[in-house]
């Protein structure tokens, strides 16, 4: 019995010589210490030793276990070493002259538009602001003239957090910080990301973007709200779009206003995209109301100013003819890899 567990010691011994990589490292370690390894099947051998040779077996194989979890552990470690040393020298040894893979990434369409925008605006004096897509009840509502319980809240349910904070439900929630930060005279445009619980069809997600824009100075009339209004669309589209101008209202401007875009999908006669309408509602503004003036530290007996929520994703749907809002937030790479950008 003592000849078959040095010779199993001689065995072992020849093998981890030899192993070269962690993979050669867990078969040893199966074939011998694996419960239907080497050791188990010399230890279910223990029965059949004579009495008086039991015990010194028994510790012979034990000794031989233990040498051989030591010796796979000693291995384990040096050829972890070696494998990652493998690994750097492989990621080194590359060829330079092989040919580049130039296949170009691309922005997505309501980044490309975003950015258009956003130009359109700068170049007339607007400054680009950010703001974050979480927000509290006061910025989101009540700093634009929504008290809770207001039935306005009602066409602007959320998602709200455990904290109280809600995800924005549109970028108006930025005016008050906007206002508080410049103080007047202002102009700024502020594109965001937006959330409302409602359902989804070919005009409306539960995720979307809009972009802000105020201009508060002295003697700012719904003349000035209109012009900026047509040289925005004019330069987005390059060409005349038929627009209307309808009253709506927002408690956060009076007047207030609806700017509908003749859908540009079906030309005006009736598809699911305007929800057979042959109007996409697109971007609704309005002199800014007194009170939101005041929230914002601003004087309103001195300044007036106009405000407009921009529905950049239907913007994005009517520029490039996207028939289906959901379509932006699809992850479709083929649909949405064919805007380049800048
Ligand atoms: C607002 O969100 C107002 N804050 C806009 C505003 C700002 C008015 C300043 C006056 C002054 P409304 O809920 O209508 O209004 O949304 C504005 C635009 O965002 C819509 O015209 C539309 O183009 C876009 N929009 C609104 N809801 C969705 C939706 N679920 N999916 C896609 N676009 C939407």
């Amino acid at each position: 019995m003592q000849d078959k567990t040095s010779s199993l010691r001689e065995t072992f011994k020849e093998l981890i010589g030899r192993v070269n990589s962690s993979e050669e490292i867990e078969k040893l370690r199966v074939e011998f210490l694996g419960k239907k390894g080497h050791i188990a099947s010399l230890m279910s051998q223990l029965k059949t030793v004579p009495n008086e040779e039991k015990k010194a077996f028994g510790q012979s194989v034990n000794e031989l276990k233990q040498k051989i979890e030591q010796q796979l552990a000693e291995a384990h470690e040096k050829i972890v070493k070696l494998e990652e040393q493998r690994q750097i020298n492989a990621a080194e040894d590359y060829d330079v002259s092989l040919p580049m893979n130039i296949e170009m990434g691309s922005y997505h369409p309501i980044t490309v538009i975003q950015r258009e925008v956003e130009e359109i605006f700068r170049t007339m004096g607007f400054t680009i602001e950010d703001f974050s897509e979480i927000v509290d009840d006061y910025n989101c509502f009540e700093a634009v003239n929504i008290p809770k319980y207001h039935p306005a809240r009602d066409m602007q349910d959320t998602y709200y957090l455990d904290n109280g904070q809600l995800l924005k439900t549109h970028t108006s929630a930025a005016q008050n910080s906007i206002m508080r930060k410049y103080g007047a005279p202002l102009r700024a445009v502020f594109p965001g990301r937006c959330f409302r619980n409602e359902s989804t069809d070919a005009c409306h997600e539960n995720t979307f973007f809009q972009m802000e824009g105020i201009m508060i100075d002295e003697d700012i009339s719904i003349s000035n709200l209109i012009y900026f209004m047509k040289t925005m669309l004019s330069e987005v589209f390059g060409q005349d779009v038929t627009v209307r101008l309808r009253p709506g209202f927002f408690p956060f401007v009076e007047p207030g206003f609806e700017l509908d875009i003749q859908c540009l999908i079906c030309g005006g006669e009736g598809c699911p995209s305007c929800k057979n309408s042959g109007w996409l509602e697109l971007c609704p503004c309005g002199m800014i109301h007194p009170n939101v003036l005041k929230y914002g530290g601003i004087d309103s007996e001195k300044y007036t100013g106009f405000a407009f929520g921009l529905g950049l994703t239907r913007l994005a749907m009517m520029k490039y003819g996207v028939k289906d809002i959901r379509v932006f937030n699809s992850g479709n790479l083929k649909a949405l890899s064919q805007f380049i950008g800048k």
